[in-house]
């Protein structure tokens, strides 16, 4: 037999492959963080502005209760909107969306004069899902409905009069007018600070308000601006003031709930959690409308440790084409084991 050595094929790429690896592993270790670090780039106020793109899809569950859920929906003006409804009871439901902003009809009406209405008026929309089905309505909502509000109902007899209605409030297009907030179990809104600016007052301000955690929450805005509110002083407060939204986020995690009110005038608004003994443990946030909020600390940045992630990647990938070249002009280093059981 000859020189085993001399006779195997050099294979450089399986010589490399360790750096390789190495490299990958390293690189992978590097993606959380910098996922995380992109994640947290916007500084809190900006996490306020995350608007939905030109084209809104608004999922609307039909329940036997019978109701709408949610009952209160939000989009953008001068976007297309798409309805995605699911019926998740057992019998037939319908979206029938009014042509006509900023009315609502009378629950003590009979269906025969529900449907008297929509014959006078006609309608944006008018879908019937049957049980356990689902469907998609897409409305192009021009800028001119900006501030406007839409009812929708059912119209299957008795069920509006049971409760079967909302509403889609109609944002402008305006930056910072539909806005998002989160509650955690750590007793802190997130952002604790959230910007709203308009053009003209008084304006409508959609905050969509999700459950982080699992306890339940408010989120409750004081009515007058530059006001502080302490545990001790904030049931009263509210008494003598009522707050401009008070909605209750369920509990859960990932339970929502709109709190959808009006803003008469630019100021900096106090909002709390009047769960007891959250505002003690400092559940609280501010709202600045039309009035610059304070700087807020940069987010602790990742980026050294990705970087040097990044760089030790690189160095190893190095190493392996280093490897790949020596070993295909070099041939094997270092040189294989003269061990004759290993040969075949
Ligand atoms: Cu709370």
């Amino acid at each position: 037999m000859n020189d085993p050595v001399a006779k195997r094929p050099v294979r450089p790429l399986r010589r490399a492959a360790p750096w390789f690896v190495a490299a990958l592993l390293l690189a992978t270790l590097g993606l959380p963080a910098a996922a995380g670090a992109f994640g947290h780039l916007p500084s809190a106020p900006l996490v306020g502005y995350a608007r939905p793109s030109n084209f809104t899809t608004l999922l609307v569950n039909m329940t036997d209760t019978p109701r709408f859920a949610p009952q209160f929906l939000a989009a953008p003006s001068g976007s297309s909107v798409t309805f995605h409804l699911v019926n998740q009871g057992s019998f037939v439901h319908t979206f029938t969306l009014l042509a006509q902003p900023k009315v609502l009809l009378n629950t003590s009406w009979t269906p025969a004069q529900l449907d008297h209405y929509f014959t006078e008026n006609g309608s944006l929309a008018n879908v019937s899902v049957p049980a356990g089905g689902q469907a998609n309505q897409t409305l192009a909502f021009n800028a001119s409905t900006a501030f406007d509000s839409f009812e929708f109902v059912s119209v299957i007899p008795y069920q509006f009069q049971a409760g079967m209605y909302g509403q889609i409030n109609l944002t402008s297009t305006a930056a910072g007018l539909l806005t998002s907030e989160n509650t955690t179990d750590t007793y802190q809104f997130v952002p604790a600070v959230l910007v709203a600016n308009s053009t003209h007052y008084p304006f409508n301000l959609d905050v969509l308000v999700t459950n982080s955690g699992n306890l339940g929450h408010t989120f409750t805005v004081a009515g007058q601006t530059n006001v502080t509110l302490t545990p001790a002083t904030y049931a009263s407060y509210f008494v003598q003031h009522p707050p401009l939204v008070n909605a209750a986020v369920p509990s859960g995690a990932g339970s929502t709930v709109w709190a959808n009110f009006t803003v008469a005038g630019p100021g900096v608004y106090q909002y709390i959690c009047t769960a007891s003994g959250h505002l003690a443990n400092g559940m609280m946030g501010y709202l600045y409308v039309g009035v610059a909020p304070p700087p807020q600390p940069a987010p602790p940045s990742t980026a050294i440790v990705e970087s040097w992630v990044l760089v030790g990647s690189g160095v190893l990938l190095a190493f392996g084409i280093l490897a790949a070249i020596v070993a295909t002009f070099a041939g094997r280093f270092p040189p294989a084991p003269k061990d004759e059981s290993r040969q075949h």
